[in-house]
């Protein structure tokens, strides 16, 4: 069989890219395979109103060209999602990516042929290619999830996925509007929404935790500190947890006194973002630690929100950084708002979707439009919409019926020479995604070139290997809080999906250790010919 390509990459978001500009600087010969009209992934779909990213853009971005680095210019402390959109076309223009890769295509089915040790790419276009490597660079939160709700078709108005936005944005003035969920997309979403609408109604299943963002323009001054010292932070980043260089406090909260931990807490919320989550070391080992935070962010949710009845609901029960964290600007404060509604739909399911609105707890609720802010089915629900077919012509949804196995989250034992960027069973989606991905493709750029220059076409994990990752991966997970509660995470917001903490919560730096550690073993459980 002729070969079209070396290697085959499914998707151009921010790991498409970088790893068609890393194989064809080693020489492979590459197409990336997209369905966007455009490069940018998430960046490109998530268009709905008040997208940003939640680390801070100097550290949201590429680290591999230091002229790249220096280029390029953040304007504030958090990038709006048309921000990095531009960023991603400008990585696409410097390196002139877009002639090796086919847009509006969507990869249906790949089958790996055991006779010649090839992988046959099938598209929507018709395209039969076939590649040495398959590559999928789909993104963990890229297949949204919009639920079975009876009546959804019988909506008379518009109805807008926010992980799925139209192009042209949407102009709600003057607008009556329902959002479903009080996710990251919601809470970032709905404070946009409310100064535009006539009436905003919002459904909330679980209450979440938002920490402000206090976002603001980036001083000149700051921006050129940080580029001068890019290389130290990147290094920096790459010692933490989640691959993001902020402070992590080393001491735990149970054994601060209450005054001083509320100081701390204070601080940091004043602060803003993400890095609440590490004022203490334990708030994610231990309930009573985190039971702390916790209070101390429905008290902020009792001061902000005048209304104290709203302010209950809005409260969280749960553990705070079970979900994953939320950054906004605004949120609490939308609530204030005399036209927006909050609908506690936590103990009792939506009944239905109407012609003209939404049925809850015997009650009616009338709009125009309706927003679903529901989410993803994430980390496996854009690889199981290929049909991979491994050998024995077995295929992935198979492999993955009781949630997915993998072996460092790059590699599936029956599916040779397909890599997974920032699949389940690595830090991903737990991580800053840049230096993860980042790691991914040059681990997998390094692993063929290995392979070239020892003669070898195949790789494929073992068994006993995957099966201690898998083991390695659940066990980290049970250690924390962060698998107790009905996430993403686990899949528990997709019905019917197993139960199985899927990213690697080991941290950044053990994870890249034992990728490395791998490496020097002459890639250590894996069979190559
Ligand atoms: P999330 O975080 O999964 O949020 C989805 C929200 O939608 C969440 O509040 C869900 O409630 C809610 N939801 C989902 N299905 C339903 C139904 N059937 N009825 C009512 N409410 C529902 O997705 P986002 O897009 O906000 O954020 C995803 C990630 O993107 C985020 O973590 C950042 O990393 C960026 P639930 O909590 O499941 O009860």
């Amino acid at each position: 069989m002729k070969t079209d390509f070396d290697a085959i990459v499914i998707g151009a978001g921010f790991a498409g890219m970088y790893m068609l500009h890393r194989l064809r600087q080693a020489g492979f010969a590459t197409r990336v395979i997209e369905a966007g009209k455009g490069v940018g992934g998430t960046w490109y779909w998530n268009r709905y109103p008040g997208a940003r990213c939640d680390v801070e853009s100097v550290q949201y971005s590429y680290q591999f060209s230091p002229e790249l680095e220096q280029e390029w210019e953040w304007t504030e402390r958090y990038a709006t999602q048309p921000e990095i959109l531009r960023y991603a076309n400008h990585v696409a223009d410097r390196f002139e990516l877009r002639r090796d890769i086919r847009f509006e295509t969507r990869v249906t089915r790949a089958t790996f042929d055991e006779r010649e040790n090839l992988w046959i790419v099938e598209t929507d276009r018709g395209d039969r290619l076939v590649s040495r490597f398959v590559i999928t660079a789909m993104g963990c939160l890229s297949s949204p999830n919009t639920p079975k709700i009876a009546g959804l078709a019988d909506f008379a108005g518009a109805v807008y996925h926010t992980g799925n936005w139209p192009h042209e944005g949407v102009d709600f003035t003057g607008r009556t509007v329902g959002v479903i969920g009080t996710g990251s997309s919601a809470i970032q979403s709905i404070p946009i929404i409310a100064r535009q609408v006539r009436r905003l109604t919002v459904f909330q299943r679980t209450a979440n935790y938002t920490i402000p963002a206090h976002n603001a323009p980036l001083d000149p001054d700051y921006v050129q500190r940080a580029k001068a010292t890019y290389r130290d932070m990147r290094a920096r980043a790459r010692t933490k947890p989640a691959g993001i260089a902020f402070d992590i406090n080393p001491v735990p909260a149970v054994e601060t006194p209450e005054a001083e931990r509320n100081r701390i807490y204070e601080t940091r919320w004043t602060y803003g973002g993400l890095g609440f989550i590490a004022s203490f070391s334990d708030l994610l080992l231990n309930d009573d630690s985190n039971k702390t935070a916790a209070d101390f962010v429905r008290a902020k949710i009792r001061e902000i929100v005048r209304d104290p009845a709203t302010a209950e609901i809005l409260s969280p029960r749960n553990i705070i950084g079970c979900k994953r964290l939320c950054v906004d600007t605004g949120y609490w404060e939308t609530f204030n708002r005399p036209n927006v509604t909050l609908v506690d739909i936590g103990d009792e399911p939506i009944e239905c979707i109407t012609s003209t609105g939404v049925r809850a707890k015997g009650k009616s609720y009338d709009f125009d439009c309706l927003v679903l802010a529901t989410g993803f089915d994430a980390m496996t629900g854009a690889l199981l919409r290929v049909d991979f077919r491994g050998r024995g012509g077995a295929t992935l949804r198979d492999a993955w019926r009781e949630g997915p196995k993998t072996y460092l989250g790059l590699t599936v034992v029956g599916f040779p020479n397909l890599f997974t960027i920032t699949g389940p069973g690595s830090p991903s989606v737990l991580t800053n995604m840049l230096p993860s991905i980042e790691q991914h493709v040059e681990w997998i750029a390094d692993c063929l070139e290995a392979m070239r220059a020892n003669g070898r076409t195949v790789i494929e994990a073992t068994e006993p290997a995957q099966e201690a990752w898998v083991g390695e991966v659940g066990k980290s997970a049970s250690i924390t809080l962060r698998s107790t509660c009905s996430s993403w995470y686990v899949g528990a917001n997709i019905p019917g999906k197993p139960r199985v903490f899927m990213p690697y919560i080991g941290g950044l730096p053990a994870y890249i250790q034992a990728c490395e550690a791998v490496v020097a073993e002459d890639y250590r459980g894996f069979a190559l010919s």
